[in-house]
């Protein structure tokens, strides 16, 4: 059985490119795998955030991963900043990663573009997700395409920190995609993203399901209804395969092909399938915000025990590098 881990930021609503490129992975994976699963809120403070809604985005989260079909009986799931060890674990792994890796990562350089001036934070985000992982000696990483590059750089971390404290004490991560490992958001343009706004979360009720998709960019050839679309070039189209029949995005792919109805017949049909998909996962969120104590105990139980693994590998990290152990001065940890 492989250890897993994944995480999830705190900083929006649970959206379809997060369901379909990883988070349907893990409901997947935790049948077979001994996995652990985490909202990173210490990822999301990197970029700019509203402190009064961190508390209530981290819960609706544990929600919506909830109601998506992550069972507590079959994982771990808990919230990063409650298992101390991911930050101290961070703190060692900046002493052997190159600053040139870092700063050569795309996200750092897309996203400090976007800041007056950049956080250290930012910087080190993926010297944190290393940390998330090795904590569990996972092998298995499932991720979305965005994450390709940060894990080649995890890779590179183990390799350094093995041949300097311990050969094979870290196991080499591997990542795990979906066959959606990048949707794109309704902008047709970039990565759906909850910093982008381009998103539909799978827990929006179904008028607001129709008022995002309305807007979607699709194939910009498409001017007039009249005007033939080429499926290829539309966002719409790639949604359809995955929440539209077989038969239906044959439909789908012949009327826009032949002008034979409008982008927004097409839309129409997506978003009844759309809402249809997430009918089951709605019904379950509204069930556990009737219940908060129920999430709380989830996460308090998952906390527990993903420091229970975390604490054991920081102590053989803390032993590995040389450090005074803790017990020796009679400090309890
Ligand atoms: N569009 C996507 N397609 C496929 N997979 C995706 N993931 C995210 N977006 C897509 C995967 O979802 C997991 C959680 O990633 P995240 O919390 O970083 O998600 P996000 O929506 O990308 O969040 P943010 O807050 O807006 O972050 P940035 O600005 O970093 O994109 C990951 O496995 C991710 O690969």
């Amino acid at each position: 059985m492989a250890r897993v881990f994944s995480g999830i930021q705190p900083s929006g609503e649970l959206h379809i490119g997060n369901y379909l490129g990883a988070v349907r992975n893990w409901v997947a994976l935790q049948e077979r795998h001994e996995c652990f699963f985490s909202i990173v809120d210490y990822h999301a403070i990197t970029q700019s955030y509203e402190p009064a809604q961190l508390e209530a985005q981290t819960f609706d989260m544990a929600v919506g991963l909830l109601a998506a079909g992550i069972d507590p009986e079959r994982c771990v799931l808990f919230v990063q900043s409650h298992v101390p060890e991911h930050t101290e674990l961070a703190w060692v792994l900046t002493t052997v990663t190159p600053l040139g890796e870092l700063e050569r990562m795309t996200q750092f350089k897309d996203k400090s573009q976007l800041q007056e001036s950049v956080p250290a934070g930012l910087l080190n985000y993926p010297v944190l997700q290393a940390a998330d992982i090795l904590l569990y000696k996972a092998d298995l990483v499932p991720v979305g395409q965005d994450q390709e590059q940060h894990l080649e750089l995890v890779r590179e971390i183990v390799r350094k920190w093995n041949r300097r404290f311990g050969a094979g004490f870290f196991p080499e991560p591997q990542v795990h995609h979906t066959e959606a490992k990048r949707i794109v958001g309704l902008d047709g343009q970039a990565k759906m993203s909850k910093s982008l706004n381009n998103t539909i979360g799978i827990l929006d009720d179904p008028e607001r399901i129709w008022q995002l998709l309305r807007p979607a960019m699709t194939d910009p050839a498409r001017v007039r209804r009249i005007d033939p679309g080429d499926p290829a070039k539309c966002n719409v189209f790639s949604l359809h395969q995955y929440f539209s029949p077989a038969d239906t995005v044959d439909h789908v792919a012949d009327s826009c092909r032949g002008a034979k109805w409008g982008c927004l017949d097409c839309k129409r049909v997506l978003a009844d399938n759309i809402i249809a998909a997430f009918v089951p996962m709605r019904e379950r969120a509204a069930e556990l915000r009737a219940h908060p104590e129920r999430v709380h105990e989830i996460l308090r139980s998952g906390a527990e025990r993903a420091r229970a693994v975390a604490a054991e590998t920081m102590a053989a990290v803390r032993a590995a590098m040389g450090l005074l152990p803790a017990e020796k001065v009679a400090l309890r940890r």
